[in-house]
Formats: C-alpha cells, structure tokens, sequence
C-alpha cells in the first residue's frame, strides 16, 4: 500500500517540515517510515520510503518536491540544451543513502522490501512539464515535434532507472516496482511507439527470477498487454479496471497487483468490505494476486479501517493450490 505511512501519527512525527527528499536521504529516518506501515498493519511488503524524483534530484537537475504539490523544476527540459543537463547515475556517489536504508532495512524489515524507480516517460513528463499536470501538453509536443531529443531524453532515463533499480537490488531489495503512473495518459499507439520500447528496455535488464518485477500505471486498461509485455512478472491494476476484466487481457499465468479504490477507505466500514469482498470474488481464488489499493493512500485515511483490510485479506481463505 503505497503511502500507507502517510496517514499515520507516527509518520508525521518522524517526517518533520523539511523536503520528503530530505527525509528520504536520511537512511535512519526512511528506514523507520518504511517500517512504519509494517509494524502498525502486518502487511506482507514494505515500500522503500524515497521518490521517482530522487536520481534525477541527486543529480542536481534542479528539482524539488513542494508539499502537498509534488515535484517542481525550476527550469523545465525544453530544447537539446537540456539534454547536457543530465548524466549516467553513479548510486554509491549520487545516492548511497538508497543503498543504506535498504541495507537497514535487510536487517530489520521482517518482509520483503519492494525497491522502485519512475518509468522514463513518468518522469521525463515532469522535467517537462515542470510540475504536476494531468494533460501532459509539453510533453506530448516534444514526443511529436522533437523525435530525436525524446528518443535521447527518453534513451538517458532508461539508463539512469536502470541503474537505480540495479543499486536497489544489490543493496538487498527483494523486488522491483516500475512506476509509469501517467501511461494511461497518451494514445495507446503513442504508447506503443514512444514509450514501451523504454519500460521494455529497463524491465529487460533484469531476469533473476527471485527478484519479481511489477509493472503499475494508472489507466493503463487499453495497453495492459503491452505492461504485461514489457516484462512484467506483476501488473499493478488501478481501481477503474476490475480484476476479471484484466484477466481475461492477460490470462491466467501473470500476476495481478491491485485494486481497492484508495476513496473508498475515507468512507463507511461496510463499503470497504464489501469492495474487498468484491475484488477477492473477482480475482477467484487465482494464487497470482497481490492485494493491494488501485493508487496511493489518501493521506485523511483512518488507519484502523487500513488495519481492517489487512485483516480481511489476511482471513481469506483460499482453497488448497493443489486442489484449485
Ligand atoms: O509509500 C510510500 O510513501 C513510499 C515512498 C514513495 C513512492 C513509492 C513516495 C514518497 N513517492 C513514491 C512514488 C511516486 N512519486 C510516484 C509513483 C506512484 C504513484 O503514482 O503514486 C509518483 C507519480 C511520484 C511523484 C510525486 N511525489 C507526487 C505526485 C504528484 C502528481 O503528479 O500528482 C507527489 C505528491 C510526490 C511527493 C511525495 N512522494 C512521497 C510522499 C510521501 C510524498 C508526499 C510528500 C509531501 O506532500 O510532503
């Protein structure tokens, strides 16, 4: 459950005022708020506690992330100029404390911690953009007017993400999360031209089948396959495609991650459990489910009806994987 901490007291009081980018090159700190979520709900996984942004931050491209707004850049990436302002990631030098706080975190986490990086295109959309948008505008018009530049934008990212999840998994992650929140934003075929060859190219640099790798994007419903096809062992679903429908694109033998609507947490008891009920039904009893929320935490979410879920999800009962 992504920013399961966020609700919490407790996370407000180890969080402090400053950056969360503060916070999160703080391997003390970030170790505790990802452990956080673990100790209040027993979940199965812990989310290293970071952000997308933090190798291209650490690599002083000029980004900070406002609270309650996201990440801001002080000078959007506009021309081939901008190009000279990115370079290949050296983890041990530009971001050790990643590497720390999950070396912490392999000695006091007791599961699984999952590690993570924003796809190239989630991200170059913010050093585009410049700051949160939902209509991608900028973005859109250089992937269309300036091929060459996104191609090497886009070819940049792919190494820096690669590089940061590769750190990640030799510091001890136990898996991996490709976040490409924004996918679902563009045509599908703008998608498959302009932004898959990328997720495929980072997904495909890892194969150790003891590392699984999750694919997440919201709206991703018309590309699923191609999520799927980029490389994922796990395809994390939002709440807006139900689980029988993304079955019946991928088929039996992927992996599901998802979906519970993060709204419906803020409201009565009996809706959380009957859309839990719901999902669990959905999914029927297939082994190859992650439960989880279709998007982050909201932040005003009542930490016992999180619990609650846990719990319920904990208490179901699946038939025996021999028998099924
Ligand atoms: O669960 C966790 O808290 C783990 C740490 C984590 C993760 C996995 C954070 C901390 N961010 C992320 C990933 C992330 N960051 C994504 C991908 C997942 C998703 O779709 O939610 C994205 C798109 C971002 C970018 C980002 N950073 C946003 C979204 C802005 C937008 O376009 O709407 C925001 C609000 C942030 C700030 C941020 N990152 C993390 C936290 C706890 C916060 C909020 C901090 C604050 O407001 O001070």
């Amino acid at each position: 459950m992504r920013q399961a901490g966020r609700s919490l007291p407790e996370y407000r009081k180890i969080r402090g005022s400053g950056s969360i980018l503060e916070v999160a090159s703080d391997p003390e700190r970030a170790a505790q708020i990802t452990l956080q979520p673990v100790e209040r709900y027993g979940v199965d996984a812990a989310i290293l506690f970071s952000d997308i942004m933090v190798p291209v931050f650490s690599i002083n491209f000029g980004i900070e992330i406002q609270s309650g707004v996201g990440p801001v850049v002080e000078n959007p990436f506009r021309s081939s100029n901008d190009l000279k302002r990115l370079r290949a990631l050296e983890p041990e030098i530009d971001v050790p404390y990643v590497g720390e706080t999950i070396k912490i975190l392999s000695q006091e986490c007791p599961v699984p911690v999952i590690g993570f990086a924003g796809a190239p295109f989630t991200v170059a959309s913010y050093l585009i953009e410049g700051k949160p948008s939902r209509s991608l505008e900028k973005t859109k018009a250089l992937m269309e007017e300036e091929p060459e530049i996104w191609d090497s934008l886009m070819d940049i990212l792919s190494e820096i993400t690669i590089s940061s999840l590769k750190h990640q998994i030799e510091s001890g992650a136990s898996a991996i999360q490709l976040f490409d929140s924004w996918a679902g934003l563009i045509d599908p075929k703008k998608y498959e031209e302009k932004v898959f060859p990328y997720s495929k190219k980072v997904l495909s640099s890892f194969d150790d089948p003891l590392v699984p790798k999750i694919h997440f994007g919201l709206g991703t419903q018309p590309i699923l396959h191609l999520i799927a096809e980029a490389g994922a062992d796990v395809v994390g679903i939002d709440s807006n495609t139900p689980i029988d429908v993304a079955r019946e694109k991928l088929g039996n033998e992927i992996a599901i991650q998802g979906n519970l609507n993060p709204e419906i947490c803020l409201g009565p008891i009996e809706e959380v459990e009957k859309a839990v009920s719901e999902i669990l039904m959905l999914n029927s009893n297939n082994f190859g489910h992650i439960f989880n929320l279709g998007h982050g935490v909201l932040p005003d979410t009542d930490p016992a009806v999180l619990a609650h879920v846990v719990e319920m999800v904990h208490s179901h009962e699946l038939p025996e994987k021999n028998n099924a």
